[in-house]
């Protein structure tokens, strides 16, 4: 497969990478400036974790214990050893192959540096900040992590039958955007959701549609990626998303023959929450 270089507009220094994109983190050289900030952003977070997180994402923010600075991706691993998921630091977005072949083999991808102080509300690529405590409380969860296991497995499937977009259609509106209906309410469970304050509590109370979660229909349907989502999907239990791996080779082809839906459009057949 080829592997093509990130766009050279990235941030991060890609020209120290290994082959599969990894870099040394080099936690000691975090400055006290940057501990701040992550403190900051991790302080504002959490305060809408109670009411808007589901409850296996507390749970996973919790046993990562990362309040106090910027984490050590090697000693956060340690928290993932029941879900056998270890994290690896890379400069930023890498291209789908490297991206699923870690996935494949349960390592996380983890940009290495901090947003700056002036980027606490938005910045277009994702941080550390965005990946770790976005992504990362999840991968405590059997469940998800299995999932996202299997997920990234398919990455192979996918690249060979040219169906990376339904792939990446799957993980924008559920590994991003993900909704989970817990307890009669609605929970964010997505961590381009929960690392964003403004978004935290538009997904879950914002007057925009919520559907519920359909595999053929997330595969077609296209998304934004510089404003908050038209809409969002819901599941009730993260074996659903384990669940549809079983299927999901045929279906990725048939998402990738099939006319895309547009971001925001409600279709007839949809269920709103
Ligand atoms: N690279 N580091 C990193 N993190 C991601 O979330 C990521 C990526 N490369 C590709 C990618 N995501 C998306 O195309 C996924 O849909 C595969
Ligand atoms: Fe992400």
């Amino acid at each position: 497969m080829t592997t093509i270089a990130p766009a050279p507009a990235l941030r991060g220094d890609y020209g120290a990478a290994a082959a599969d994109y990894t870099v040394p983190q080099r936690h000691a050289g975090v400055t006290p400036a940057e501990h701040a900030t992550w403190r900051a952003l991790h302080a504002r977070q959490s305060a809408l974790f109670g009411r808007h997180a589901a409850r296996a994402f507390r749970e996973g923010v919790a046993a990562l214990d990362c309040a106090g600075g910027v984490p050590d991706l090697d000693r956060a691993s340690e928290a993932l050893r029941r879900t056998g998921w270890r994290l690896v630091a890379v400069p930023g977005l890498i291209p789908e192959d490297a991206f699923f072949a870690h996935l494949a083999a349960r390592r996380f991808p983890v940009t290495h540096w901090l947003r700056r102080p002036e980027e606490m509300d938005y910045l277009e690529e994702p941080d550390i900040f965005h990946d770790f405590l976005g992504h990362v409380p999840l991968l405590t969860d059997p469940a998800f992590a299995d999932f996202l296991h299997g997920y990234g497995e398919a990455g192979a499937f996918a690249q060979a039958q040219g169906a990376l977009r339904p792939l990446a259609r799957l993980y924008w509106h559920m590994v991003e955007f993900g909704l989970l209906l817990e307890d009669g309410a609605i929970r964010a469970y997505g961590a381009g959701i929960l690392s964003s304050a403004t978004e935290t509590v538009h997904a879950t109370e914002g007057p925009v549609p919520r559907l519920r979660f359909d595999a053929a229909r997330v595969l077609r349907t296209e998304y934004r990626i510089d404003d908050l989502q038209p809409l969002y999907f819901v599941i009730e239990d993260f074996r659903e998303l384990f669940g549809l791996l079983r299927g999901l080779e045929a279906a990725l082809l048939r998402a990738r023959d099939a006319d895309p839906i547009a971001p925001g459009a409600v279709l007839a057949a949809d269920t709103p929450l």
